[in-house]
């Protein structure tokens, strides 16, 4: 069978009505995504998105949608229509249907007239981003954080990030070690700073908060009409980190003069422009609950939110690409490029966007 025959199967078991399109759909790397359209009893065509949850990202699906119906439900009080994800239920009420080839599907409504962008097009989509992500937090601030599930664990755990990169890089499963000793030297280089934030959030320095983990500007759908956010989406790795991930996850993709998998080195740099768009807008709404010491650490969060992801690609590049979806040879790889070198040249630039931080 093939994958959309399988995807056909799985979207008839929603109860949504007859489905009459189904194609991938958007540029997520985890999740495969599915636009489906289904024709009602009444014979309205109505848009949903499904998705195959990876379960090699996941290895909970069950306890992955316990948390996402417990934090749409919390978030639905506080924000408009479409302002959150809304689950729509299997013909038996469930969350979450499992197939007989043990894949986890699951249907959200289609949110309409909004775009996840992939890059920024101009400042007032940062701040956009900005003011909608220190929302996100400010909104959860409240939320019962001893119910949400741990979906995948130690995830911005820097650390033991480098201890599963030095662990792919023994195994060497790909055989490809030898065509990245640069890269591999440019890890080890920099280990004894992968705990600049986890040691902080141990000693109670900085504190634990719900935040969303996975801030990337393509994880917020932007109102085509007014440019305002109109929904924060892929809430699957809402779980305690620190404001810093947030933060610097934003800062990592959206400040970046180029596409997070750009070829051409030389177009890869952070805008400060953009950095200083972000913070403002960030800072606009998070200044109101910032303990001085979580503001001190944005500017590492972005520092080690960008070093940690190009440790990931790298590791999946040396696992054999088991984890992130690729589009060509080489994809991870590249993608450990452009965070490298925006990592070299946060090193330059972090005395910069400490000023820019403090100013605010
Ligand atoms: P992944 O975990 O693979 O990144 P996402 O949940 O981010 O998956 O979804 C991938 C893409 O699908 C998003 O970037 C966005 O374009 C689109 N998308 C996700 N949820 C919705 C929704 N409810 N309505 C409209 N588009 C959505
Ligand atoms: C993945 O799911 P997506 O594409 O929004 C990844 C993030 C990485 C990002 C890099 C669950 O995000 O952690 O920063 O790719 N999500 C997961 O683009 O691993
Ligand atoms: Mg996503």
């Amino acid at each position: 069978m093939t994958d959309r025959e399988v995807a056909l199967l799985a979207a008839k078991q929603f109860n949504t009505g007859d489905v009459t399109y189904l194609e991938p759909y958007g540029n997520g790397h985890i999740n495969a995504t599915w636009l489906a359209i289904h024709k009602s009893a009444d014979g309205k065509d109505t848009k949903n998105l499904m998705q195959r949850i990876s379960t090699v990202a996941f290895k909970k699906p069950y306890e992955l949608m316990e948390n996402i119906c417990g934090v749409t439900r919390f978030l639905s009080d506080k924000v408009p229509a479409d302002g959150t994800l809304t689950v729509i239920p299997t013909l038996d009420g469930k969350d979450v249907y499992c197939d007989e080839w043990d894949n986890y599907w699951r249907v959200y409504k289609f949110i309409e007239n909004a775009t996840a962008y992939d890059k920024i097009e101009n400042d007032k989509d940062f701040q956009t981003c900005g003011v909608a992500f220190g929302e996100f937090q400010q909104m959860l601030a409240d939320y019962p954080a001893e119910k949400l599930h741990e979906t995948i664990v130690n995830f911005h755990n820097t650390p033991s990030r480098f201890a599963d990169f030095k662990a792919a890089l023994a195994k060497d499963t790909a055989g490809r070690a030898k065509d990245v000793q640069d890269e591999i030297n440019f890890v080890l280089a920099r280990e004894a700073k992968a705990d600049a934030i986890t040691s902080k959030l141990a000693s109670g320095e900085i504190p634990w908060r719900v935040t969303h983990n996975d801030t990337k500007l393509n994880n917020i759908l932007i109102d085509d009409a007014t440019g305002e956010a109109k929904c924060v989406i892929d809430l699957d790795t809402v779980m305690p980190g620190a404001v810093a991930y947030d933060f610097g996850d934003c800062i990592r993709f959206g400040a970046s003069t180029a596409a997070e998998d750009e070829t051409d080195l030389s177009k890869v740099s952070v805008d400060m422009h953009l950095f200083e768009v972000f913070a403002k807008a960030y800072l606009s709404v998070a200044n109101k609950f910032l303990t001085a010491a979580e503001k001190d650490s944005l500017v590492t969060g972005a520092y080690l939110m960008t070093l940690e992801c190009g440790v990931r690609f790298l590791t999946d590049y040396l696992n054999g690409d088991v984890y992130f979806k690729i589009h060509r040879e080489n994809h991870n790889l590249d993608r450990c490029h452009t965070q490298f070198k925006l990592v070299a040249d946060m090193e330059d630039k972090e005395a910069q966007m400490r000023a820019i931080v403090n100013a605010i």
